[in-house]
C-alpha cells in the first residue's frame, strides 16, 4: 500500500543518513591528522582575512576618524554542518573533494556600520594583490526572496607554512548591523526549521515585511552619514576612496557585476 510504501522509504532514509554520518565519523577517526591539519589551514586563512579586516579599520580610525567595522566574528564550520553539505551536495568523503567542493569551512563575517561601509571594505580587500576573487553573491542589491540581504564573497588567500604555501578558501559576508540583528532572528526562527506549512507563511510574510523595515533604516542612517558629512566635516565622506576593483568576470556566476554601479564603464 501507498502509506507502507512511503514508511519504508522513509526507513531507509533514515538508515542511510545515519550510517552516512558514522562513516563520516569513520572518515573523521581514519583521516583524524589530516582532517585536522585541513581544519587548521582554515583557522590560518580566517586569521590572515581577520588580520586584513583590522588592519583596514585601523587605518581608517587613522586616516579619517571612524571605524567602518563594527565587529567581527569568524567560524570554521561545525561537524555537523559539514556533513549535511556533504549530504546534500552529495560530495565524495575524501578531504581533496571538501577542499574543493565546499568553499564555506572558514567563515568570516563583518559587521559594518553603513551599507556603502560594506562596499568600501570589500573593495579594499579584493584589491590586495594576495587575495583572488572566486565567487561573490550580492544579496543587498539582489535580496533574496525572504528578504535577507548581505554581500557573499568567497575568496582564496595564501597561508605561509614552514614549507609550503597553500591558497585556502574563505566565506567572507559582509552586512550591517540591521541586515545581521534581522539575520540571526530569522535564522532562530525559521532558517533549515521544518514547521508546518500555515504558520510558515504567516511568519515568512511577518519576516520579509521586517527585513524591508531594516532595509529602509540602512538607507535613512546611510543618508543621515552623508548629510553630516557633506557639511563641512573635515573628514568628508566625498574624499573617502570609494574605489571598486575591475573584476575578474566570471560568467557562470549571473550575480557578477553587481558590486557597485561604478563599476561600470
Ligand atoms: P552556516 O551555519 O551559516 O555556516 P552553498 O553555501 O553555496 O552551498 P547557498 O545557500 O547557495 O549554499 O550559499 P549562500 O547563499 O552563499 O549562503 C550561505 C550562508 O549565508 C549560510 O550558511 C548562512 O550563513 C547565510 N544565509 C544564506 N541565506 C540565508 C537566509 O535566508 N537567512 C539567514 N539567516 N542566513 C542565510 P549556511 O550554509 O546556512 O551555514
Amino acid at each position: 500500500m501507498y502509506i507502507n510504501g512511503v514508511l519504508e522509504q522513509r526507513k531507509d532514509q533514515l538508515i542511510r543518513q545515519s550510517l552516512l554520518s558514522d562513516e563520516f565519523l569513520d572518515f573523521v577517526k581514519r583521516n583524524n591528522i589530516p582532517f585536522e591539519t585541513l581544519i587548521s589551514y582554515y583557522r590560518c586563512a580566517i586569521m590572515e582575512v581577520e588580520t586584513k579586516f583590522k588592519v583596514l579599520n585601523e587605518q581608517y580610525a587613522l586616516r579619517y576618524d571612524r571605524n567602518p567595522i563594527e565587529s567581527i566574528k569568524s567560524r570554521v564550520k561545525s561537524y555537523d554542518s559539514l556533513l549535511k553539505k556533504i549530504r546534500k551536495k552529495n560530495i565524495p568523503l575524501t578531504l581533496e573533494a571538501i577542499e574543493e567542493q565546499i568553499w564555506d569551512v572558514a567563515g568570516i563575517r563583518v559587521i559594518c556600520s553603513f551599507q556603502d561601509d560594506i562596499y568600501l571594505l570589500a573593495d579594499c580587500l579584493l584589491q590586495q594583490d594576495d587575495i583572488k576573487l572566486i565567487e561573490i553573491k550580492d544579496y543587498i542589491k539582489n535580496p533574496k526572496p525572504n528578504g535577507y540581504r548581505s554581500l557573499h564573497l568567497i575568496v582564496e588567500i595564501p597561508i605561509f607554512l614552514q614549507d609550503e604555501k597553500r591558497n585556502v578558501k574563505v566565506e567572507v559576508q559582509l552586512r550591517t548591523i540591521a541586515m545581521d540583528s534581522w539575520a540571526s532572528l530569522e535564522h532562530k526562527l525559521k532558517y533549515k526549521k521544518n514547521l508546518p506549512a500555515e504558520q510558515l507563511e504567516k511568519i515568512s510574510d511577518e519576516l520579509k515585511h521586517c527585513a524591508d523595515i531594516s532595509a529602509e533604516l540602512d538607507a535613512r542612517m546611510q543618508t543621515v552619514r552623508m548629510d553630516i558629512y557633506k557639511d563641512g566635516n573635515p573628514t568628508k565622506y566625498e574624499d573617502m576612496p570609494l574605489k571598486v576593483p575591475n573584476l575578474p568576470v566570471m560568467p557562470q556566476n549571473p550575480l557578477m557585476g553587481l558590486l557597485g554601479d561604478n563599476q561600470k564603464n
